[in-house]
């Protein structure tokens, strides 16, 4: 496969300010003419290069008369256009869209048209450029059966629509704002819609509407309030208005990620989209609001303001993420919102940029930028925007982003216009800190406290480990804050202070203790840093119980646990009663915020305790975590009981408080189970029984899918008889037995794929079952190696049907290195017969090719 370098990046020869489509819509085959107006951009003459994926042109016209000066070069068509500065090139294909099983392009799911075009999808419905730095005003024109296709959507704004002949019908649309190809977007098809209102700040109606499938539509509530809460944030915090007189959602089953923010037109996974307290958890309803908004908060961050290449994409993705990860801190709790978004970043990000995929968060290079949608891209990318908003504080670095979207709105940006915008607004020196777009690894800062007399200090040495292709790292610039506290009740403190690291080595001035102090450092996560700091004995229990930073608090628990866990998973007994004594403290404080003491009180991941130890041992942390917890649970079993005794908030219930008080009682139940009482099956399943909503339903069928009762056989049961006939909540049936605990979960995912309900049409089906899977850390690993296998004939199976998604499964195969030789044989072993298939999507050579480095 063909490496692409960032550094070779060359404008474009021709712009194509204006594009007309005109789409003849069928299922199985629909006629595309694509007229581009192209004007010549380069000095030197150059040839039209289009790029196309799967097309045959059928016909090609310069200003309206058959041309035959053109030659296809693989699937790219090249216009000769002599020395003209100008034409209209138009070009018809035909093309087969239920036979699009890779859903980028144009394709069919459950009779309805759609489209995905990022990143290179528009290449297979037109040939064109397709690079972003070409914006074009769309006019779209689409025809087809009535019957069949009743609502013909596409960007923008809808000019004129009528009646054809043979009961077909067509709709004129026009986009106004020029954009890139990849957030051009159509749909046609059977769907019913929820419209509502939004006046924007400057006083203009916009037309809400939200299309799903006739039956669906009780479940678009809660997305619709989502994008009006979007709409107002985003002017209220960034001066963000919305620009068209319509934003319509389209949600579709069938679909490769999240979502897509497509000009006025953004495309769903129904996952994202349809929720009702009966069908989706506390967590479904969050992840709705919170990918509505992402996408919504891209019209700016995205669309107006676009990439200039894909070595960009953290420009739009890492900021955007930054901004719905700050509205749903805004819309619930933010303590826990951080701890939430934390906890992914360690879950994803960082295995990611210790493993032989590591990347920075602009890439220097790739072969398929599909695979480049990484949680570094993403997460990392927001962690990025986050310290430069932290280091500006809130009215500078509001200053920086007005800058940046008055300075680029209409044009294709790179990330280095971001940070300029970011120290022309800020008035700030972010020289050093551009190195976070350049190098990769995850940073550690080793802390050591020093003292002369009474004064005591910090010494901060940062490393920055080698990645792939980068040996040798310089410091990074980051934001620490810090707090320091007195443990012996007088009350002495360093308050919340912010220090700027810059250099590897960095003493902090804390101030006078008359002893060693308590330390709270990163608190809120104020950079995406790995801290090793020796702690004092009672230190970190002290923290956790009097931190005035609930995140710091947080941390100061997990820490312990942690410590804990890792002791025992090398044969040391230590610090037990000390985590049962801190989760008991915490646990006082259940009525006052039980989301956050939910949280808190969680024992860490087996997958974060695993990326503590040198080689895993996914036995051993199984076991020990399970004991670990089985003793908690014991030791506070009447606190655990009492939690759920009192009765569940009503499930339509959707407040905060709510919400956290229903996590609590699943946390308590999951204690209460490991704890190994005789009545917990019984128990479980009364609440599963009872349950008023998801929430409640899910959490005690996951309690029981880890054991062996009667009760969870009966309960999968009654599940799967209820939910059949829907997908979302058929892929929760999925998922629950993928994450179970129990010793034969290897074999019963391997029956669970030859089940009657899983498809490997469906990406959702393959990532309920397969993704949480490949997430089950014991299972996953299971020392013959039938875990690797089992995955391994996954993508092999998919790859010819859905390269994006098969490419998406290998990285956990990738992590070998972090284990031992028996299992690194093993894993290494189906990636190379991964690599040995004929034919295989240059998505899964990239990725099985480089994790085997
Ligand atoms: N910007 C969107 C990315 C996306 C995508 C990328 C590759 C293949 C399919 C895709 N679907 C959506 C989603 C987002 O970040 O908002
Ligand atoms: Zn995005």
């Amino acid at each position: 496969p063909v490496t692409i370098h960032r550094g070779d990046y060359r404008p474009p020869e021709w712009q194509i300010p204006d594009i007309a489509l005109d789409f003849e819509l069928g299922i199985e085959a629909t006629r595309v003419t694509a007229a581009l107006s192209v004007v010549r951009a380069a000095a030197a003459p150059a040839p039209l290069l289009l790029r196309g994926d799967g097309l045959t042109p059928s016909a090609v016209r310069v200003d309206g008369a058959v041309w035959n000066d053109w030659r296809l070069e693989g699937s790219d068509l090249i216009v000769d256009l002599g020395d003209r500065q100008a034409a209209t090139v138009e070009v018809d294909a035909v093309i087969d869209p239920s036979a699009n099983t890779q859903l980028m392009g144009l394709y069919a799911s459950n009779g309805m048209l759609c489209t995905q075009c990022e990143a290179e999808g528009f290449r297979r419905i037109a040939f064109h450029p397709d690079r972003p730095d070409v914006l074009s005003r769309y006019r779209v024109r689409m025809a087809g059966d009535k019957a069949a296709f009743p609502i013909l959507l596409s960007n923008g704004n809808i000019i004129e629509s009528g009646e054809g002949e043979g009961g077909t019908h067509w709709a004129l649309w026009e986009d106004p704002w020029p954009k890139p190809s990849y957030l051009f977007a159509l749909v046609a098809g059977d769907l019913v819609v929820n419209r509502d209102r939004f006046t924007t700040m400057s006083g203009r109606a916009v037309e809400l509407g939200i299309w799903v499938r006739a039956g669906d539509l009780d479940r678009t509530h809660h997305a619709m309030t989502a994008l009006k809460h979007s709409m107002k944030w985003d002017e209220e915090v960034y001066g963000r208005e919305y620009d068209l007189d319509r934003f319509n959602i389209v949600a579709v089953s069938d679909f490769n990620m999240g979502a897509m923010e497509n000009k006025g037109l953004n495309i769903f996974n129904t996952r994202y989209i349809l929720a009702d307290p009966d069908t989706a958890t506390d967590a479904d309803y969050d992840g709705v609001e919170g990918v509505v908004a992402h996408e919504y908060f891209h019209n700016w961050s995205g669309n107006r303001v676009t990439c200039r290449d894909w070595f960009q994409l953290s420009l739009k993705e890492g900021f955007t993420v930054y901004r719905d990860q700050s509205f749903s801190a805004a819309m619930g709790s933010a303590p826990v919102k951080r701890i939430e978004d934390v906890r992914v970043l360690r879950a994803a990000q960082f295995p990611e940029d210790a493993g032989p995929l590591a990347h920075p968060i602009r890439p220097d290079s790739y072969q398929e930028i599909s695979n480049f949608y990484t949680a570094t891209v993403y997460n990392k990318g927001a962690e990025v925007i986050r310290m430069m908003a932290t280091l500006l504080g809130p009215e500078r670095f509001r200053k920086g982003t007005d800058l940046y979207f008055a300075r680029h709105d209409g044009e294709a940006a790179t990330c280095e216009d971001f940070v300029r915008a970011m120290e022309e607004g800020g008035d700030i020196d972010l020289s050093q800190f551009r190195r976070w777009y350049e190098q990769a690894g995850t940073p550690k800062l080793h802390l050591a406290l020093a003292q002369e007399g009474e004064d005591w200090f910090l010494d901060v040495t940062q490393t920055v480990p080698p990645t792939p292709g980068q040996d040798d790292k310089a410091p990074m610039m980051m934001p620490l804050r810090l707090a320091a506290f007195a443990m012996d009740g007088s009350g002495a403190a360093l308050p919340d202070t912010l220090a700027t690291l810059t250099d590897v080595v960095q003493r902090i001035p804390l101030g006078r203790f008359t002893a060693r102090p308590a330390l709270s450092v990163n608190r809120g996560f104020s950079a995406p840093v790995i801290v090793d700091y020796e702690r004092a004995p009672g230190e970190l229990a002290w923290l956790a119980a009097h931190d005035d930073d609930p995140f710091a608090r947080y941390e100061a628990l997990q820490q312990l646990m942690l410590d804990t866990l890792v002791a025992a998973v090398s044969g040391e007994a230590k610090g037990r009663e000390a985590v049962i004594g801190a989760v008991a403290q915490t646990l006082t404080g259940a009525a006052d915020d039980p989301a956050f003491v939910a949280e808190a009180v969680l024992l860490p991941s087996e997958a974060f305790i695993g990326d503590q130890m040198v080689t895993v041992d996914p036995d051993a942390i199984r076991r020990e975590r399970l004991a670990l917890q089985a003793a908690i649970g014991a030791a506070l079993e009447r606190e655990w009981r009492a939690i759920l005794a009192q009765a569940a908030p009503p499930a339509t219930d959707l407040t905060p408080a709510a919400k956290g008080r229903r996590r609590l009682r699943g946390v308590a139940l999951a204690y209460l189970a490991a704890s190994g009482k005789g009545d917990v099956p019984g128990l479980a399943f009364a609440i599963f029984s009872n349950a008023d909503g998801m929430t409640e339903r899910q959490a005690a069928l996951a309690t029981l899918a880890h054991g062996d009762s009667d009760e969870r056989a009966h309960a999968l049961d009654i599940f799967y008889q209820r939910y059949r006939d829907n997908p979302l909540v058929l892929d929760k049936w999925f998922q629950v037995q993928a994450w179970s605990q129990r010793a034969d979960t290897v074999a019963a995912v391997a029956e669970l794929a030859r089940h009657a309900d899983f498809t490997l049409a469906n990406p959702n089906r393959v990532r309920a079952l397969y993704g949480a899977f490949a997430g089950n850390q014991a299972a996953f690993h299971q020392a013959d190696g039938a875990g690797y296998r089992l995955l391994a004939d996954l993508v092999i199976a998919l790859d010819p049907r859905n390269p994006q998604t098969a490419a998406r499964m290998i990285p956990p195969l990738g992590r070998w290195k972090r284990f031992d030789e028996a299992r690194q044989a093993l894993m290494k072993a189906e990636l190379e017969r991964i690599l040995a298939q004929p034919g295989l999507s240059r998505d899964v050579t990239e990725q099985a090719s480089k994790s085997l480095m």
